[in-house]
């Protein structure tokens, strides 16, 4: 747990997650820019915005809310945070070294509503 838990000494790359029904938005506050993510659930794709980060760096994310409690969740890679208004919880992970333009599906795993089904978007490997 201590493990987990411990975020890593120096992120290549820090990346502010806001929850709202029912979308993620990513800020990357290294170059002040921000992205809600669209979801298109027929064609399992979204626009808009997504978790960018390069294969094999390490980032820290720090995941807040505006509305209702959301969980962040990449299955693919062992993450899962809840998106909680009016507090940041922050998380350390790897990235790994895979061919840029992978993607690994994101997911809230926090019944928030009705659209909660389609609150979703991508990490996609730079
Ligand atoms: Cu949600």
């Amino acid at each position: 747990m201590y493990h987990i838990d411990s975020l890593p000494a120096h992120p290549e790359e820090y990346v502010d997650i806001t929850g709202h029904q029912w979308f993620w938005e990513f800020c990357y506050p290294a170059n002040g820019t921000c992205f809600n993510t669209t979801y298109d659930a027929s064609t399992n794709s979204a626009t808009g915005g997504a978790l960018w980060a390069p294969a094999g760096s390490t980032i820290q994310i720090n995941v807040t809310s505006t509305d209702v409690i959301h969980s962040f969740n990449i299955p693919g890679l062992g993450v899962r945070i809840d998106a909680i208004p009016g507090r940041v919880n922050t998380f350390g992970f790897s990235i790994p070294l895979v061919a840029p333009g992978t993607q690994f599906i994101i997911y809230c795993t926090e019944f928030c509503g009705t659209f909660h089904g389609v609150m979703r978007a991508f990490l996609i490997v730079t």
